[in-house]
């Protein structure tokens, strides 16, 4: 289970399973008003209609997926532009789940064949399974997966029979998306971000795991633009998209074509 203590799924024998449905725990929490929610993710929460539209309609988010969770109308574009090549990719894999933000809105589009979803922290996964169900995006499209997306990846492209058949997916026809924790908010006092210090996962620990596969990264607006252009793979180009809310950045995606696995 890439190290993370299995939770919903029923059948035994697989490093990776389909995680089943898994329940709401105490650290996952719908807040109603201010003076319940922690000091310091009072200003998301300030946003949470700009997050989740549908936030009265019963969203839950553990406290730390506040500050990484894509406000819907940038999950909305992401998800409306999402293509990074001429390749016909069917397969979503959003290795960074979340409380669901941006596998809501890439399920809401109906493009994908399959969606897989996966969370590290389960509680944060029951909150994203929650909301997906809030939005009504069909659960059978989206295949959630509680455990480590590098051992998942990994898996994938080195032995995939050891995944669970609803796992196993074309590699060739699949994009990957990454919203990785930026190592907080702390981020924004740099005037241009240095993709090598983020935390916990460095622009190179990110890109070596993702390299073969077409890939968008969602990172800090100030993110240094020559460490990106160095990702391209040779004759490729690789577009960054600011991504706005009132006419301000808020982040922005890089689309990085795969290098395929012969290069590798
Ligand atoms: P922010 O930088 O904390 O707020 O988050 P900002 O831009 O100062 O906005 P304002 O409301 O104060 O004006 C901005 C957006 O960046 C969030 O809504 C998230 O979508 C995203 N974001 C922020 N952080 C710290 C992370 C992170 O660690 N990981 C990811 N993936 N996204 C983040």
């Amino acid at each position: 289970m890439g190290g993370a203590a299995p939770v919903g799924g029923a059948e035994i024998g697989y490093e990776f399973e389909p995680a089943g449905w898994v329940d709401l725990t105490d650290a996952c929490h719908h807040y109603q008003g201010k003076h319940e929610v922690p000091w310091d993710i009072q200003k998301y929460f300030s946003q949470r209609y700009s997050i989740f539209t549908y936030y009265d309609d019963g969203i839950h988010m553990t406290d730390d997926a506040w500050f990484g969770v894509t406000p819907e109308p940038i999950a909305n574009q992401i998800a409306g532009e999402m293509k990074v090549s001429d390749k016909k990719n069917k397969v979503l894999i959003d290795v960074f789940c979340g409380a669901g933000g941006n596998t809501i809105a890439f399920a809401l589009t109906e493009r994908w064949d399959r969606i897989i979803s996966i969370e590290r922290d389960a509680a944060t996964l029951a909150c994203a399974q929650n909301n997906a169900s809030v939005y009504g995006v069909d659960d059978d499209y989206i295949t959630w997966v509680h455990g480590d997306s590098f051992a998942f990846l990994k898996t994938l492209f080195s032995n995939p029979s050891a995944l669970h058949p609803d796992l196993q997916v074309d590699i060739n026809a699949t994009i990957l998306f990454a919203s990785p924790p930026w190592g907080g908010p702390g981020y924004s006092t740099d005037e241009i971000f240095n993709l090598d210090n983020m935390q916990p996962y460095s622009i190179s620990d990110l890109h070596e795991a993702y390299r073969p596969l077409d890939h968008a990264l969602f990172l800090p607006r100030t993110s240094d633009l020559r460490q990106l252009a160095m990702l391209a793979p040779e004759d490729k180009k690789i577009d960054v998209v600011q991504l706005c809310m009132e006419g301000a950045s808020k982040a922005l995606v890089a689309y990085i074509p795969g290098r395929g696995f012969e290069k590798v």
